[in-house]
């Protein structure tokens, strides 16, 4: 019955402690078959000398835009195999765009500047979405049907930031 039929996922994700853990991907995945390909478009830019933000999920097929928000070049670079690619020297003038069309996890760095560190998680749903400090995140708009529910958090953590 469309939208009468419209669900809602509130997941709550903690750590074995019971703190709890911000950025973690949740996502559905329809058992009625994969989504039809994203048209979205997403941005994960460098902003005083970090990537912002610092996980970014995305669908399969969306366009991620690169911009540099930072008065210096960036150049960055992934060797993940769902999507190596290399975005050399640019400034902020430059319209920097990448296709994530494999599902999987894309390590972001920068070649200028070590402490730079950022995901990418390429997942094959329009469903998901990614807890904020509180641990919580939703997915809302789910259609009618059953789904498989899982989860995604980066272990890595960023170093230190040394502003040079
Ligand atoms: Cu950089």
């Amino acid at each position: 019955m469309g939208a009468a039929n419209a669900g809602t996922i509130l997941a709550q994700i903690s750590a074995d402690g019971g703190g709890a853990i911000a950025d973690a991907v949740v996502y559905a995945i329809p058992a009625s078959g994969p989504a039809s390909a994203s048209q979205a478009t997403a941005l994960m830019a460098q902003e005083n000398q970090e990537f912002t933000p610092f996980v970014l999920p995305v669908q399969v097929g969306t366009n991620v835009e690169f911009p540099n928000r930072d008065s210096f070049r960036h150049h960055v670079y992934s060797f993940s195999a769902a999507k190596p690619f290399e975005l050399k020297l640019f400034s902020g003038k430059e319209r920097q765009v990448v296709t994530f069309d494999k599902e999987g996890i894309i390590a972001l760095g920068c070649n200028i500047h070590d402490n730079m560190l950022a995901y990418i998680y390429a997942v094959p749903t329009p469903y998901f979405a990614k807890t904020g400090d509180d641990g919580k995140a939703t997915i809302a708009n789910l259609g009618a049907g059953a789904y498989t529910l899982k989860v995604w958090h980066p272990t890595k953590k960023p170093a230190a930031k040394k502003l040079s």
